[in-house]
């Protein structure tokens, strides 16, 4: 199998997407200043990350594009819980991307304590073959939400999946407290905001005196 040339389609849709996204929080910011989406990260799996998922799952070499949904992977990070529902709201009406599926990890935690919310996109890149439709697919999720999970991947591939007890239970209690300083954040989103405002106001009247 040559991966350079299976995988650099799946490059490409997340290039695009990184910028589109990454523009749409550009454009909120030049107009409201509050925009839902904090930042954007994105990348292409990498190869021994595909064959572990497919030995893990059982797929076969030839069902690899069809079967794991996240070779190609963006993350939407938001300040606030209610941000991630524009963000869906706002994928759900884009006519470059097709939803395939979604999956509610806020709603339905999954029992390591980890929440997000994931939507499977079918997404057209243009090849000098023509039209490639790939799957990529893109977790939101707050700030508090992506500490939690970058911190529980490592000690998950520090312990390669087997986490001891007491860490395990402790990670359980963080994600608890994680969810509650969302909660917490979302009592005083106003006053976040209106603090966010005045500052990036601030910052942009001392751009103007600089380069004025
Ligand atoms: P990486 O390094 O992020 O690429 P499965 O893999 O069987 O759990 P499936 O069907 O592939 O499930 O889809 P799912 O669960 O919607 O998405 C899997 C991805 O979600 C993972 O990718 C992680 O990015 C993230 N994720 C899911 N569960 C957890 C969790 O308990 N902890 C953390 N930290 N992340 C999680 P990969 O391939 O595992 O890894």
């Amino acid at each position: 199998m040559n991966w350079e040339t299976l995988l650099a389609p799946y490059k490409q849709a997340v290039d695009e997407l990184k910028v589109k996204f990454r523009g749409i929080r550009d454009q909120y910011q030049q107009t409201t200043k509050q925009s839902p989406i904090e930042f954007v990260t994105g990348r292409v799996k990498p190869i021994n990350s595909i064959l572990n998922k497919a030995w893990q799952k059982n797929i076969p070499l030839d069902k690899i594009e069809e079967e794991i949904q996240d070779i190609a992977g963006l993350r939407i990070m938001c300040q606030f819980t209610d941000d991630i529902t524009t963000v869906i709201t706002m994928l759900r009406r884009r006519n470059d991307l097709t939803i395939v599926e979604e999956r509610d990890y806020i709603a339905n935690k999954k029992p390591s304590g980890y929440r997000s919310y994931h939507i499977v996109v079918s997404y057209p890149v243009q090849t000098l073959q023509g039209e490639r439709k790939l799957l990529v697919e893109i977790q939101v999720r707050t700030l508090a939400m992506n500490f939690w999970a970058t911190i529980e991947h490592s000690l998950n591939y520090k312990y390669q999946g087997q986490i001891p007890k007491d860490i395990q239970l402790r990670l359980q209690r963080s994600a608890e407290a994680a969810s509650r300083l969302d909660e917490e954040m979302a009592e005083i989103r106003g006053e976040v905001q209106e603090a966010q405002i005045i500052f990036s106001e601030r910052k942009d009247e001392g751009k103007g005196s600089i380069s004025g």
